[in-house]
C-alpha cells in the first residue's frame, strides 16, 4: 500500500489511522508548495491533484480522507474504528464529512493556504476568516459531544479527524473548548499519533 502525502497536510490522518490499526504503507511525499500534485506524474495516478491518495495493494487508488478512513476502518474491523451499529455509525459519518467539508475545506485551507482564497494583500483577513470557521466549527462538535452524539464514547476514526483539525487550531493560536481540548490531549498519547507527528516533522 502507498500513501501520497504531504507533511502535515490532511493526509496525516491517514497516517496516523493506518499506524493505529499497525497497517503496514510506504510514505511518498508530494511536494504541494512546488505543485507537484498538479504535475502530470502525479495526476495520473489521482486525476484530482490532492493528497491523500492511498494506491492499495492491488494497484487501485483511492481518494477523499472520510472514503480512506472508512476503508482502512473496514478493513480492520477488530480496532472498532467505525462502529457496526447504524446509528453509531452514521454519528461518526456525520461529524467526518462536517470535520473534512466544513472546517477543513473552509477553514483550515483559508489559514494554512490563503492563496487559495484570494489576492496577497488580503492574507490577514482571508487567515481571520479561517480562524472564525475553525473556531465556530469545533464550538459546533464541542456542543455535539456534551449532548446525545456521544462521539467520544469509543475511538473512531472521527477523533483522528477531529485531532487533527484541533492540531491546526492550536498551532495558529486558537483556543480549543474544553471536550476537544481533553479529546487532544488523549489523542496525543497515543502511538500512532506520536509516532505520525515524529514521522511528519512535527517532533
Ligand atoms: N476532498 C479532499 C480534499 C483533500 C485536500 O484538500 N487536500 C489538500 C491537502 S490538506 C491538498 O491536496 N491540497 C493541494 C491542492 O489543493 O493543490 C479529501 O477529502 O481528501
Amino acid at each position: 500500500m502507498r500513501l501520497y502525502f504531504s507533511p502535515g497536510a490532511c493526509s496525516m490522518v491517514v497516517r496516523m489511522v493506518l499506524n493505529h490499526v499497525q497497517e503496514p504503507f510506504e510514505a511518498v511525499p508530494v511536494d504541494l508548495s512546488a505543485g507537484e500534485q498538479r504535475a502530470p506524474g502525479f495526476r495520473a495516478i489521482n486525476s484530482k491533484g490532492k493528497v491523500p491518495t492511498l494506491v492499495r495493494e492491488d494497484g487501485s487508488v483511492l481518494t477523499e480522507l472520510g472514503t480512506i478512513l472508512a476503508w482502512v476502518a473496514a478493513r480492520h474491523p477488530e480496532h472498532g474504528l467505525l462502529p457496526t451499529d447504524n446509528e453509531a455509525r452514521t454519528r461518526v459519518q456525520e461529524a467526518v464529512e462536517y470535520c473534512i467539508s466544513t472546517i477543513h475545506a473552509l477553514g483550515t485551507t483559508r489559514i494554512f493556504v490563503p492563496s487559495a482564497f484570494g489576492k496577497a494583500e488580503d492574507e490577514e483577513a482571508i487567515k481571520a476568516e479561517g480562524r472564525r470557521i475553525v473556531g465556530e466549527g469545533l464550538r459546533v462538535l464541542e456542543g455535539r459531544m456534551a449532548g446525545d452524539v456521544h462521539l467520544a464514547d469509543e475511538l473512531s476514526i472521527a477523533d483522528f479527524v477531529i485531532y487533527w483539525l484541533a492540531l491546526g487550531a492550536v498551532m495558529s493560536g486558537l483556543p480549543l473548548p474544553p471536550r476537544i481540548h481533553h479529546d487532544y490531549t488523549a489523542m496525543q498519547q497515543l502511538d500512532a499519533v506520536r509516532q505520525s507527528l515524529t514521522d511528519e516533522g512535527f517532533v
